[in-house]
C-alpha cells in the first residue's frame, strides 16, 4: 500500500514540525504586530490538541487515526527468523519467504545469512511437482491430496511456480475457494507464486523457499505448475517426483506428450474419473500406458505409470500416496534419490550464475554498443554467428580488463 504509505509519511513530517511563534502564542504568525486586536485579523489560535485524535471527525483526521492503527512490526533480525523458522512460527516463515522474495539488495543478502544457517535443517521432505492443462483439476487434486496427508499426521506445503502470474495476476493458487479447508488447516501451508519476474528468478525464489519449508517442519512439498511449457522442466529441477495430471479426452492426451511433459514425469493421473467420466478416465489412462511403454523412464529403476483419481470423490488419492512412498523406497535403495538431489543442487548453483553472468555481459556498455548492428548483421546473413559472438566475446573480455 505505497499511497497509505506516502499519505501518512507525508502527515507525520508536517505533523511533526510545527512552525515556531514568537510573538504571541495566541495570534497567528501572519498578524502585524500593530493590528493584534484589529478586525481585519480577528484570528485567535486555539491551543492544539497534543494526545488524541479520536474525537476529531475531519477527513484530516480520519487519514491520523489510521496511520495510529498501523503498527510498525518490529524489525527481525537473521537469528529471529532462523529460531522463529524451527521453532515453526508461520508469521516468522511468511515473514522470511517475502524476504527471499523481495529484489532488493539488503533483502537478499540477509535471505542468503538465514538460508546458510537453515542449510542443516533442510532436505527432510519429499518434493513433488504437480502440473497438467488449465482445469485438469490441480488446485482440487491438491486440497484433497494434501488434507489425506494432513490426516496421515504430515505436514503440508503448497508452492506455485507461475511465470505468467505477473501478467495474469496469478492463475495458479489464486483460487482459493478449491483449497479452503487446506488453506486454513495449521499444518498446512500455502505460499502463490512470486508475482514478478522471469522463470529462473521465479524458480530461485521457489527453491529457496522450499528450503525454508523444509527447516520448518513441513515433511511434504509440493510444487505446482500450469502445464504452459518450459515451467515444467524448472519444476522438474525442483522436485524428487514429478507428476502429471491429465484429463480423458480433449486431446489433451497429445498435447501431453507433444510437449515432452510425460516423458519426464514419474507417474501419470487421469483426475475426474468420477460419475459418467469414469469409464473414459479408464480408457485415457490405458492409452497413456500404452504410451508410456515406448517412453524411457525418466527416473533410473523406476517405471512411470498410469493410474486414475477422483479429486471430488477421493477415489485414488490414496493411491497416489502409496506409489510416491514406494517410489521413495526404490530411490533411496539404489541411491537415485540423493544423487537426484546433489546434482539438481549443483544444477542450481550453476544457473545462478549462468544468470548472473548473462545480465552481466548484456548490461555491458561496450555490448550493448556493438550488439544491435552485429545481431542484424547476423540476421541478414553477412556474418557468421560464430564470428559475431567472438567479437562481442572480446569486446567484453577487453572492457574487463580496463
Ligand atoms: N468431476 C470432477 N470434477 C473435478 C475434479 N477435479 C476438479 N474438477 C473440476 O474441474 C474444474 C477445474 O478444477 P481446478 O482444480 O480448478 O483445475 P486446475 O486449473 O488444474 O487447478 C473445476 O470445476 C473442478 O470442480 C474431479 O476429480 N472430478
Ligand atoms: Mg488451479
Amino acid at each position: 500500500m505505497p499511497c497509505l504509505r506516502e499519505n501518512l509519511y507525508f502527515l507525520n513530517r508536517t505533523m511533526k514540525k510545527p512552525k515556531k511563534r514568537t510573538i504571541d502564542k495566541n495570534s497567528p504568525e501572519w498578524v502585524p504586530a500593530d493590528k493584534k486586536n484589529s478586525v481585519e485579523f480577528t484570528t485567535n489560535i486555539m491551543p492544539g490538541v497534543s494526545s488524541t485524535t479520536a474525537d476529531l471527525k475531519s477527513s484530516h483526521n480520519q487519514k491520523i487515526s489510521i496511520r495510529r492503527q498501523v503498527k510498525k512490526r518490529p524489525a527481525l533480525y537473521v537469528d529471529d527468523y532462523v529460531n522463529g523458522i524451527l521453532t515453526r512460527e508461520r508469521s516468522i516463515l511468511a515473514r522470511a519467504i517475502t524476504l527471499i522474495e523481495s529484489n532488493s539488495w539488503q533483502h537478499q543478502s540477509q535471505a542468503q545469512e538465514i538460508l546458510t544457517k537453515l542449510m542443516p535443517y533442510t532436505g527432510n521432505s519429499i518434493r513433488i511437482g504437480i502440473t497438467g492443462v488449465p482445469g485438469a483439476g490441480k488446485s482440487s487434486f491438491i486440497e484433497a491430496f494434501g488434507l489425506y496427508l494432513l490426516e496421515q499426521g504430515h505436514r503440508v506445503a503448497v508452492l506455485a511456480i507461475d511465470p505468467s502470474s505477473a501478467i495474469s495476476g496469478g492463475s495458479i493458487l489464486g483460487d482459493k475457494t478449491r483449497m479452503e479447508k487446506l488453506g486454513t488447516h495449521p499444518n498446512a501451508f500455502i505460499r502463490p507464486s512470486p508475482a514478478s519476474g522471469a522463470l529462473g528468478g521465479v524458480a530461485r525464489k521457489t527453491r529457496e523457499t522450499l528450503l525454508v519449508c523444509e527447516a520448518s517442519g513441513f515433511d511434504v512439498v509440493l510444487v505446482e505448475t500450469v502445464g504452459v511449457g518450459q515451467s515444467e522442466i524448472t519444476v522438474r529441477s525442483l522436485v524428487d517426483f514429478f507428476l502429471l495430471l491429465q484429463i480423458a479426452g480433449g486431446g489433451d492426451e497429445l498435447q501431453g506428450i507433444k510437449k515432452g511433459v510425460m516423458e519426464i514425469a514419474d507417474a501419470l493421473v487421469v483426475n475426474k474419473a468420477d460419475g459418467d467420466n469414469k469409464a473414459k478416465a479408464e480408457v485415457a489412462k490405458q492409452g497413456f500406458a500404452t504410451a508410456l511403454h515406448y517412453m524411457m523412464p525418466h527416473t533410473n529403476g523406476w517405471q512411470t505409470r498410469a493410474f486414475t483419481c477422483s479429486a471430488v470423490t477421493g477415489e485414488g488419492i490414496a493411491n497416489v500416496w502409496r506409489v510416491i512412498e514406494k517410489f521413495k523406497g526404490i530411490t533411496t535403495a539404489n541411491n537415485v534419490f540423493a544423487e537426484r538431489r546433489r546434482s539438481q543442487a549443483r544444477q542450481w548453483m550453476r544457473a545462478i550464475v549462468e544468470d548472473y553472468l548473462q545480465s552481466l555481459f548484456y548490461k555491458d556498455e561496450n555490448i550493448q554498443k556493438i550488439l544491435p548492428q552485429l545481431e542484424n548483421a547476423v540476421m541478414a546473413g553477412k556474418i557468421p554467428a560464430t564470428t559475431a559472438a567472438q567479437q562481442l566475446v572480446d569486446a567484453f573480455e577487453k572492457q574487463r580488463e580496463k
